[in-house]
């Protein structure tokens, strides 16, 4: 057992605090990392010591990977935990870190480069059975060779990069004809943004489901999966909503999606938290697409319904302890939802919204969580991801924590910044998302900014908008406003909320 007793967290915003915050419950000393755009950031506050490693740009702080190993050596730090983006899906930087005598809390390094190339990911699950997308499990570069493949396979296809992920370097072909020109963009895209040409074809799935399993193992062998959440609702491969458990799943697709999922943890020998991530078609037949190495953005919502503190269980499983439960002793109770509040306008085509958080107060409430690192006053900075917060709701069931969520936005003020609450709003209002009948297209189908709460102070004004909002809707055969879309009526802070900044 290799024992813990100072961990340094190599993030920032809310997910630094997210992990310093569990790292005090389990009586850890804590240090955090800065860099010279977050000297006032609160997990620089909240860490018991914390260092500026470098300029606000990412690649001169969040990325310098060496400074960040210089500074455990100096404090006496044993162990580093990523958090999401910046460091956490690179292999090197995890190997380094281990060279150095000290913990990543996270995957294997070759579990993170198994599974970072999406074609080695395939061959490694290979032995599984685990279903996966019609197409090629090797790089294709002969385009008559990939051409015959993609008519039996039958278009549309995708064809992707096998260093690309997350919707990065996807190209979709929809005829022979247009095949060799897309082909040849695709290599040339891959080989810019990832200095790999390596390119797959796959058959487009037409209006999937994006469902992915949280995984958690341990060094002993043990791989448990906490069920599924579901990530449909995104913008731009940019995820808005989340939520746990999914509306489609019905239990027996739910064990055996899970015995997928730890399928592919086990093809990677797999350490700690991971993400199977696969996409369920208008069937309800699943294929994997990829795994995440990496505690996810949505994760609190798995935490929600199975009780469970997931960078508690990722610090002991990394520390070496087996897992304290098994597939058996896991259940599911109630329903939790995640809306990601961005500092972005989604009346102007979810342009970046930075400037100070003039008023910034969260909601509160039974089954309200909200995960964040800004307080009023604050400054936006320009130089990280736009997501200001995750408002996370929890009910007996999905309704409860729809309703919980409507209410949850209705508290929360937030002036001097436009943000995608507003957004949040019309989607959990939307026939389609109560329904649970929905699928990746949702936002490209359903929204215009037209749906958008008009900014506007007047009373009278928002009335007649709205009235004029829902009659365009009608004769546009598309679903009509909630005809509660709230108005500005009210407190005067939900004035000053919806006037200018
Ligand atoms: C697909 C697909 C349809 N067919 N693969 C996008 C993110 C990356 N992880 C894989 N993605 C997709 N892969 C095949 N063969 C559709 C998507 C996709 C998508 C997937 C999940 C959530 C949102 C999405 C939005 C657009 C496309």
């Amino acid at each position: 057992m290799k024992k813990i007793t100072k961990l340094l967290v190599a993030n920032r915003g809310e997910i630094a605090l997210r992990v310093l915050r569990s790292a005090k419950e389990m009586g850890l000393q804590t240090v955090a990392i800065y860099s010279e755009a977050d000297r006032n950031a609160l997990h620089v506050r909240y860490a018991d010591e914390a260092v500026c490693v470098g300029p606000p740009a990412s690649k001169d702080s969040y990325l310098r990977g060496d400074k960040i190993i210089e500074v455990c050596k100096q404090l006496g730090v044993d162990a580093i935990h990523p958090g999401y983006g910046f460091l956490s899906e690179n292999a090197e930087f995890a190997r380094l870190v281990a060279k150095a005598g000290l913990i990543f809390v996270g995957p294997s390094p070759e579990a993170m480069n198994v599974m970072g190339d999406k074609l080695s990911a395939k061959q490694a699950v290979k032995a599984y059975n685990i279903p996966l997308v019609p197409g090629t499990d090797e790089a294709i570069s002969d385009v008559e060779e990939a051409k015959r493949i993609a008519s039996e396979v039958g278009f549309p296809i995708l064809i992707k990069a096998s260093a690309g992920g997350g919707g990065k370097g996807m190209r979709i072909v929809t005829s022979a004809a247009e095949f060799e020109e897309q082909m040849q963009l695709a290599i040339n895209e891959a080989v810019s943004a990832f200095g790999d040409g390596a390119v797959f074809i796959e058959k487009f799935v037409t209006g999937p489901r994006h469902i992915e399993i949280q995984v958690l193992g341990d060094e002993h062998g043990n791989i448990v999966h906490l069920f599924e959440r579901e990530c449909s609702i995104q913008r731009r491969h940019q995820k808005v909503i989340e939520e746990a458990p999914s509306s489609v799943l019905t239990p027996e697709l739910r064990a055996e999606m899970g015995r997928c999922a730890v399928d592919v943890a086990r093809a990677c020998n797999y350490t700690g938290a991971g993400t199977v991530e696969f996409l369920l078609d208008d069937q309800h037949n699943f294929y994997f697409l990829e795994m995440n190495t990496r505690l996810q953005v949505e994760h609190p919502v798995t935490e929600q319904i199975t009780g469970l503190d997931l960078v508690k269980e990722q610090i002991r499983v990394a520390e070496g302890h087996p897992l304290p439960f098994s597939q058996e002793d896991l259940t599911i109770t109630g329903h939790a939802l995640e809306l990601r509040v961005y500092a972005e306008d989604p009346a102007n085509n979810f342009l970046p919204d930075i400037g100070t958080l003039t008023t910034y107060v969260r909601p509160q409430g039974p089954g309200v969580r909200v995960d964040d690192g800004f307080e009023q006053g604050m400054d936006i900075p320009i130089y990280y991801d736009p997501m200001i917060a995750k408002l996370v709701t929890f009910g007996k069931d999905r309704t409860e924590a729809i309703e919980r969520m409507l209410r949850a936005i209705d508290e929360y003020q937030i002036t001097g910044i436009e943000t995608t609450l507003p957004f949040g709003r019309y989607v959990l209002q939307h026939p389609a998302f109560v329904s649970g009948n929905f699928d990746t297209n949702f936002i490209r189908d359903h929204f215009t900014p037209a749906n958008l709460t008009p900014a506007v102070t007047d009373p009278n004004i928002a009335k007649v908008a709205a009235v004029l909002t829902a009659m365009l809707m009608t004769e546009k055969k598309a679903p009509v406003v909630a005809s509660d879309a709230p108005v500005a009526t009210g407190s005067a802070w939900k004035r000053n909320r919806l006037g200018t900044r």
